[in-house]
């Protein structure tokens, strides 16, 4: 059989399997797995792990917020810093104008994404209140690839209860997945403003005005209506054990309840915000950073499959967007960067801190989020399948700094941060697109993915 691309002794690591085979690609897709493959072009990757392509169900790029800012990576700058992170699917997010039809905004979402994105992507579909009168749209939305909700229980755009008990229940006849932000805004908004009325203005003052127990209790509330409702549901950016605590008890019932986590909430805790000045501002992001408990939770529920993905909710803004909020914390706009690092910092700080087996490691940053999301060709290692693939070198020493990293924004949470194992071949679609290093890649010549679910 005729190879274009073999990727020669490598380890193959698959949610299931470690192994060790060559891999054959013709064109787009992998068509061989065996010893002793040859090929037009031959990658060596001996003392080097194969996996699928890192996918990232949870982006944000170009995404604009009420106050006018802007998140600072476009689709071009955003996806090839995914790609130089192993990444070679995401999944961003479109949302309507009021008067606008659910199709023409995912259109316009695409026509911003189309000739910049350098790795496939996908889009969930927003539903806000305005959205409510347009849910008889939601099977064309369906149709059109984009099979996957995203309720928010905060900001401005909130659902009401009653709204998200309606928003459920639509998104369950034309069964989909709703993908929710749980945090309880009446309660935030409340504490936000008793803390400013008496000089509470600092970085500090973000984490205690959105308390753990009231996260946990929106994932509670959204829970138990999708139950009502008979719909699966999937927690975004679980930050702290109350969270995980609902998720879990509802998983133990069999109910089907999935949650990811992110590595912010991983990596960092909120002793961040009480850094003085521009620096507390930095890892502003919601929900807030937690304390050291709630980190160490986190991790033993990736260990305990209680949470089943790890995505990134990249989301970055420059420092002098930050510093907008340094006389007030609820000014500043939230979110933090990671779409390049998420891969290495979960091997480094995940596999080889021995929280978790490589396989689950290849399992959350990998095939969970294609299966949940509906990416029928990718996110495995099999034949049939896209030649999504990375060679990940897992002695490569890295001292994580924005020098280093190709996010469009001037700071990174994880400065300093040693890595050990970093991407040194990301394949998409059987093109090599980062080597060494090197960025082969072009804008646009990533596609949208239809996703179709299959639960
Ligand atoms: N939280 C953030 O911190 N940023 C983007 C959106 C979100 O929910
Ligand atoms: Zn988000």
């Amino acid at each position: 059989m005729q190879l274009n691309l073999v990727i020669k002794n490598g380890t193959i690591v698959t949610a299931e399997n470690v192994y060790q085979a060559d891999i054959g690609i013709r064109g787009e897709k992998i068509v061989a797995i065996a010893d002793n493959l040859s090929g037009e072009r031959e990658i060596d990757a001996t003392g080097k792990l194969v996996t699928p392509g890192a996918i990232d169900v949870h982006v944000h790029h170009q995404m604009p917020l009420p106050s006018g800012v802007i998140s600072a990576d476009d689709f071009f700058t955003g996806t090839r810093a995914a790609a130089y992170g192993g990444t070679t699917t995401i999944i961003d997010f479109v949302a309507a104008e009021p008067e606008e039809s659910l199709l023409d905004a995912l259109a316009a979402r695409q026509a911003e994404a189309k000739d910049r994105v350098v790795i496939d992507y996908g889009l969930h579909m927003t539903i806000t209140p305005t959205d409510i009168a347009k849910l008889d749209q939601l099977p064309a939305v369906v149709e059109a690839g984009c099979p996957t909700f995203k309720l928010y229980m905060a900001y401005g755009f909130r659902l009401k209860d009653g709204e998200l008990l309606q928003a459920l229940d639509a998104v369950k006849q034309v069964n989909g997945l709703p993908i929710v932000h749980a945090e309880n805004w009446d309660v935030i908004c409340l504490m936000i403003a008793q803390n400013l009325a008496v000089g509470r203005t600092e970085p500090r003052w973000h984490p205690r005005s959105r308390p753990a127990v009231m996260e946990g209790e929106a994932v509670g509330r959204v829970i138990d209506m999708a139950a009502l409702v008979g719909t699966p549901v999937y927690i975004f950016h679980v930050s702290c054990d109350d969270a995980v605590e609902r998720i879990a008890a509802a998983r133990r019932q069999g109910l089907r309840v999935f949650g990811e986590t992110c590595p912010q909430y991983l990596l960092l805790t909120d002793a961040a915000y009480e850094e003085p000045g521009l620096a507390g501002t930095l890892p502003v992001c919601a929900p807030p950073l937690r304390s050291l408990t709630d980190q160490a939770r986190l991790w033993t529920a990736l260990g305990r499959n209680e949470l089943q993905v790890v995505s990134t909710d990249h989301c970055p803004f420059s420092s002098a967007d930050k510093a907008l909020g340094l006389d007030d914390f609820s000014r500043i706009p939230g979110g933090v960067p990671s779409i390049e690092s998420r891969f290495a910092l979960m091997y480094t700080y995940g596999v080889l801190a021995n929280c978790f087996s490589l396989k689950r490691w290849v399992r959350m940053c990998c095939t969970a989020p294609a299966r949940l999301f509906g990416l029928t060709h990718k996110g495995v290692i099999a034949i049939g399948y896209d030649a999504d693939l990375v060679v990940f070198d897992p002695n490569k020493q890295t001292i994580l700094s924005t020098d280093l990293l190709h996010e469009n924004v001037d700071w990174t949470p994880y400065t300093g941060f040693e890595v050990t194992g970093w991407p040194a071949v990301t394949i998409s679609r059987g093109e090599v697109i980062v080597e060494d290093g090197t960025f082969y890649g072009t804008a646009g010549r990533g596609k949208f993915v239809e996703r179709q679910l299959s639960m």
